[in-house]
């Protein structure tokens, strides 16, 4: 106990040590903040010293990144108003609205925010004009000729049914349309060149298609940013040529009450160390982060799993000790925050994120780096609550964690998304010399992650796994609601390569394809786990391998459909040990298509058919 002390008063000596210094600065302005910045890139903070940025309430709007250029080895703690409304925003105001009689509103666009594509209206997004308002689709063919190595022009044939609104348009608002297409785990935006109103045929073009996954007759798709399509409440469309956008409020609604913005800047706030000095010792709390824009670049219009090239509205890089605390994320473009690279010892806590245009937040960088200095680690994500995400790119995850070790992701809450709700590891199949996965002792745990896929895209997990991960833990988080489009609706994913991962006392409830599944691995323990109600299966496995795959012991699995186990269960080399099965309904359930009894005699000796109790 005396060491304790000891130690405790050692670190609280700086802070009482007469030659520390505090000082607070009022800010009240934007000018004043982007002032504060600039004095701070002149000042270093000095070791022990302690820099405080009060930043009164109301809305400091921005017309390009705020940078924190931080030096020295002091504190910079930069407070919004612990009641709440310090709001950081990206977007110009729009005023003046008419009514148009027909449920719709109009005003003029706003100077500098005549290319904007998203619309803030009291916190949240407005939605770009679509259709149809609710689902997709489906494309009726499509064709490409190449014109470079890499690029082609791409031909899209609607159905019938799905060309109204379009038939109405002139030749420059049809260029205004943009399409997004939903093809397996990826989402892939086209704007439109040419419209063939003959052949019902939409010419665009872009990086050709993928060969293992390419857009064709039958992928999803829906029409946006189109005038005809502006027909349901929250949708919007900017009239780019009479500089005029038009908006349908929710019923009852004048939106000249309402807090309307359009986001001019596609970054709001970056923090970023130098190669050898990082930007250290930086708290930012109950500040209020609204609104910038999706970055409306060719390659990020492009197929990327997990939306990984996005980056953040509010963007960390050559960090330490970097802390975001109860600040609040809404109606922001890209990941709402980005640990980027060589971030040591930050973290997220008690923050709440909504209506994101991608995911929450993104840790580490998806370059790979030979010394293990340049590689994000020790990082923290825990306590925060994220809600609605994928608004723009559905591929965005919740927690995404790209190349980078030792971190924790605990405790938040993600709910109501498109794709994966977390997202560890970034390397596809097993390590070979030179080629290690860095994201190693991770640790995932008592997260709580529902409403995942709802039918959009396919191939995500709850929680989703990539490359060897020895020392890495996913435990004690439960899941609830995995619903793909196609295949691939799981609740714990460990996808190419993922070994040596202890998955244990999870729960997982309700999914598509099955509360666990292995594409290949190695080695894997999973234990104590419960999966309840998948939809086709319980668990699966899809590759077989001269190795073990992974232990399956002591796991309760109870099923309303009849059968326990998807692709190749009863053939990969699993060992499986003292699980429990039980199907609800009366009816027994099947094995591999054969009966329980078949599979205790041939796979797994002491297994147990029986109804758990206490659940
Ligand atoms: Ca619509």
């Amino acid at each position: 106990m005396k060491k304790q002390i000891y130690a405790l008063a050692l670190c609280l000596l700086p802070l009482c040590s007469a030659e520390a210094k505090v000082t607070h600065r009022r800010i009240a302005t934007a000018n004043q903040l982007i002032e504060a910045a600039a004095d701070l890139k002149q000042t270093p903070i000095a070791k022990g010293d302690t820099v405080y940025w009060h930043l009164e309430k109301g809305t400091y709007r921005l017309s390009a990144p705020l940078v924190i250029d931080k030096k020295g080895a002091g504190q910079l703690c930069i407070m919004g108003d612990h009641e709440g409304g310090t709001v950081i925003s990206g977007g110009i105001p729009v005023t003046g609205w008419t009514d148009n009689g027909d449920g719709t509103w109009s005003a003029p666009v706003p100077k500098g925010a005549e290319k904007c594509r998203e619309m803030v209206t009291d916190g949240v997004y407005a939605t770009l004009a679509r259709t149809p308002n609710k689902g997709f689709h489906l494309l009726g063919n499509s064709r490409e000729t190449p014109y470079e190595e890499w690029h082609s022009n791409q031909f899209f044939t609607l159905n019938d049914h799905d060309w109204a609104s379009l038939e109405s348009l002139n030749e420059e608002e049809a260029k205004g349309v943009m399409l997004q297409f939903y093809h397996k785990w990826d989402i892939t935006f086209r704007h439109v060149l040419k419209v063939d109103k003959n052949n019902r045929e939409i010419e665009s073009e872009g990086v050709k298609f993928v060969p293992h996954n390419p857009i064709t007759a039958g992928v999803g798709y829906v029409i946006q940013d189109c005038r005809t399509a502006l027909d349901s409440v929250s949708e919007w469309w900017m009239d780019r040529a009479k500089k005029a956008v038009h908006y349908m409020p929710p019923k009852g609604k004048n939106p000249n009450t309402m807090d309307i913005s359009l986001p001019i800047i596609d970054r709001l706030l970056t923090i970023e160390g130098t190669n050898g000095s990082a930007a250290a010792n930086i708290l930012v709390g109950d500040i209020i982060f609204e609104g910038n824009c999706y970055p409306w670049e060719p390659q990020l219009e492009e197929p990327m799993q997990g939306a990984y090239r996005l980056g953040g509205a509010v963007e960390v890089n050559r960090g330490r000790n970097v802390y975001f605390r109860q600040c609040r994320f809404r109606a922001l473009g890209r990941y709402a925050v980005l640990l980027g690279r060589e971030c040591h010892d930050c973290g997220v806590f008690r923050c709440n994120f909504e209506d994101l245009g991608a995911g929450a937040v993104a840790i580490g960088d998806y370059t790979r780096h030979a010394e293990d200095k340049d590689v994000t680690s020790h990082c923290h994500v825990t306590g925060n609550t994220v809600l609605r995400g994928g608004r723009i790119n559905p591929c965005g995850v919740g927690i995404i964690l790209l190349n980078a070790h030792n971190c924790v992701i605990s405790r938040n809450k993600i709910e109501d998304l498109y794709y994966s709700g977390i997202s560890c590891g970034w390397q596809w199949g097993y390590n070979s010399p030179g080629n290690e996965s860095p994201s190693v002792n991770n640790y995932i745990a008592y997260n709580h992650i529902r409403n995942i896929g709802q039918g959009l895209l396919s191939d995500m997990g709850g929680i989703y796994h990539l490359g060897e991960a020895r020392g890495t833990i996913i435990a004690h988080n439960v899941i609830e609601d995995v619903y793909a489009w196609d295949y691939g609706g799981w609740g714990i994913y460990t996808d190419e390569g993922s070994s040596y991962i202890h998955i244990h006392d999870n729960k997982v409830y309700r999914t598509k394809t099955g509360g666990f599944h292995q594409h290949y691995g190695r080695e894997n323990i999973v234990e104590n786990n419960y999966f309840e109600d998948g939809l086709q299966h319980a668990v699966a496995v899809t590759k077989k391998e001269k190795h073990i795959s992974f232990y399956f012991r002591g796991n309760t699995l109870v099923q309303k459909s009849p059968e326990m186990f998807g692709g190749i269960w009863g053939k990969a080399r699993i060992e499986s040990d003292g699980n429990r099965y039980w199907r609800e309904g009366g009816k027994e359930a099947t094995f591999c298509g054969k009966s329980f009894k078949w599979w205790k005699r041939t796979h797994e000796s002491n297994a147990v058919y029986k109804r758990p109790e206490g659940r």
